[in-house]
């Protein structure tokens, strides 16, 4: 009997923290940056909210907005800012990691149309752990920071 108590305590023990660490990864302040006609691609940004134990791994995201989702950095490449893909966005136990213009965002491309301020959208961020979450998020008017790949003939932003 004691063998088998400690295999369920075992079980328990296991189980727990992963029941518990769902529900406490939040998105706040999240928001889309509107689109003039025809430009074809986005970017949304938020603050993600950690407040489980463990580290949480944003690892890919998607909206009916676009057809192409990706999690995207600035960094300085010969004195210049661009943008690039990155696998994950960390975000460890306990911390807020906010995505900004200029900084790490959710590149939307392809969009299935325009984003005009006062729509909403739904974006779903899935982390490494399996759990997905999604929120309708605003469309806002963004000027700052965001610069498009050059290599994709878009305008640029600053
Ligand atoms: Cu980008």
């Amino acid at each position: 009997m004691t063998s088998f108590k400690s295999f369920i305590a075992a079980i328990a023990f296991m189980v727990a923290p992963l029941v518990h660490a769902h529900g406490e990864f939040f998105i706040h302040d999240a928001y889309a940056r509107a689109t003039a006609p025809g430009a074809p691609n986005s970017a949304a940004f938020m603050v993600l909210d950690n407040q489980s134990k463990v580290l949480k791994r944003v690892v890919s995201a998607s909206t009916p907005a676009a057809k192409r989702v990706e999690l995207h950095e600035h960094a300085m490449v010969d004195g210049m800012m661009e943008m690039r893909q990155i696998a994950q966005i960390l975000v460890p136990e306990g911390e807020q990691v906010t995505l900004k213009p200029g900084g790490l965002h959710v590149m939307l491309f392809d969009l299935t149309q325009p984003l005009k301020v006062g729509e909403h959208i739904s974006l779903t961020l899935n982390t490494a752990d399996g759990h997905s979450l999604t929120k309708q998020i605003p469309v806002k008017s963004v000027m700052d920071g965001m610069q498009h790949h050059s290599d994709e003939g878009n305008h640029h932003h600053e």
